[in-house]
């Protein structure tokens, strides 16, 4: 049975002969002999050390089986163990214009995801992923909340029109999800904490380095919580996921260069501050807001947070913030009123540290049926859309709330990635649909 590049790197396999299998990373050749390094199907890499005459002809990225007696040797790259090579099987000689080397643009390395995916960073990526993915999936089971999983192809806006991916369904028009939440609203009454992992799509016409046009959307959702449960929530899920990523994930954050010495920090409670202070605060610092002509103003009260302001409230932070009461009118429809301030939403947004910036937005659902009626079509939406949606508010309405966490910001923040493109195989943006 073939093993694995990594697996042989061990003192039992020694002396041993073993068959590998994987494909030619880096290939050196001197007059007698030849070092290939073989980079298998999990990232691992092995030199192997064969006769020039055996590799004639071999490039990089051809796919091989080799079979030889395993070395240790402190000088081998890659670990102190080699493999003298016995025999080579190709199963198929790369073309030699394999474009992905040492040094290329960003641009390039996106037009050919494909193949750049092969790349070890892109496997450092790939396995973080998973592990964050694994940790969050576990940690709701271990909670009580169920996995449910909600459509993707839908009739209603949930984050705003503006963002929404039409599409032609049969003979009607639908959209791509931007949120699971409406639905995962109405699983609640029957099946209580439910969450979900599913694709959300957003046709953001902004390029930046933290919007994707499709991306990995965990939300969740509770009926009879107040704002501080769902806050409670975010803080335990995140940073359990962080302080076991960084532990499972030792070897490829190193790889990444990540410093986790910020990340150990990431423990309850998160800092709550209210979205009045936020933006006295920014207002102290002199704080300006770029108008839609091109004007600047300082920022005030009633302003939505953007990026830049985040990255300001957030740079010195050493552990994600909430912002809470947003007020109402820069928040969606569902957003709950706080009774005893009338204009202020129960919602909070979850900024990341180091000018992350958000990472999850939440809080708790309007339960009113007249009052969500009124802010459905404030918001220049259809009702007749949200039929089932304000059923929900006929039959049993309860208080209720849940949140929404974009696993590509998360993983942004974790491994320090310049660009959320770079957390996801094969990114979706504005400008990038392929491959
Ligand atoms: P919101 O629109 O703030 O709220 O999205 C929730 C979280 O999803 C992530 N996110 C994105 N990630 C990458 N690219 C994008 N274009 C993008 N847009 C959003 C962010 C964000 O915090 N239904 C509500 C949440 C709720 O109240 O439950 C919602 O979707 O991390």
């Amino acid at each position: 049975m073939p093993l694995r590049a990594s697996q042989i790197k061990s003192p039992e396999y020694v002396g041993r002969e073993v068959t590998i299998r994987g494909w030619v990373y880096r290939l050196r050749k001197q007059k007698e002999n030849a070092f290939v390094i073989v980079r298998d199907d999990r990232g691992g890499v092995v030199q192997c050390i064969f006769s020039a005459d055996k590799v004639a002809g071999l490039t990089i990225e051809s796919s091989i089986e080799v079979t030889g007696v395993v070395i240790q040797d402190a000088r081998a790259p890659e670990g102190g163990y080699e493999i003298k090579g016995k025999s080579i099987k190709v199963y198929n000689i790369a073309g030699i214009d394999y474009p992905i080397g040492e040094y290329q643009s960003d641009e390039l390395l996106l037009d050919k995801r494909h193949l750049a995916l092969r790349t070890r960073k892109m496997v450092a990526m790939a396995k973080i992923r998973a592990t964050v993915l694994d940790l969050s999936r576990r940690w709701f089971v271990e909670n009580g909340w169920m996995e449910v999983t909600a459509p993707t192809i839908v009739k209603g806006a949930v984050e705003g029109g503006s963002t929404l991916f039409k599409l032609k369904y049969f003979d009607e028009e639908a959209y791509l999800s931007q949120s699971a939440q409406l639905y995962l609203e109405a699983m609640i009454f029957a099946l209580g904490p439910v969450w979900s992992l599913t694709p959300s799509f957003r046709a953001e016409k902004s390029r930046t380095v933290r919007h994707l046009a499709e991306f990995s959307h965990l939300e969740a959702e509770a009926p009879w919580v107040m704002l501080e449960d769902i806050l409670l929530v975010q803080e335990q899920l995140v940073s359990h996921v962080i302080q076991s990523a960084i532990k499972e994930r030792a070897e490829e954050l190193a790889y990444l260069k990540r410093d986790t010495a910020d990340l150990k920090k990431v423990e309850p409670p998160f800092e709550r501050l209210p979205y009045d202070k936020a933006i006295e605060m920014l207002r102290s610092k002199g704080f300006a807001i770029t108008e839609e002509d091109g004007s600047k103003r300082e920022i005030r009260v009633g302003d939505d947070l953007n990026i830049d302001s985040e990255r300001e409230l957030t740079k010195d932070a050493s552990k994600p913030i909430f912002v809470i009461g947003y007020p109402i009118a820069v928040k969606p429809f569902y957003v709950k009123e706080d009774p005893d301030h009338r204009g202020v939403g129960q919602a909070a947004d979850m900024l990341a540290p180091a000018g992350f910036g958000e990472i999850t937005s939440g809080g708790l659902r309007e339960d009113d049926i007249v009052s969500m009626t009124e802010r459905i079509k404030k918001e220049g939406l259809d009702p007749a859309a949200y039929d089932w949606y304000l059923d929900l508010r006929k039959y049993g309405s309860v208080p209720h709330g849940g949140f929404g966490l974009g696993i590509e910001r998360l993983m942004r923040w974790i491994t320090n990635a310049d660009d959320i493109k770079d957390t996801v195989l094969f990114p979706r943006t504005m400008s990038r649909v392929t491959p």
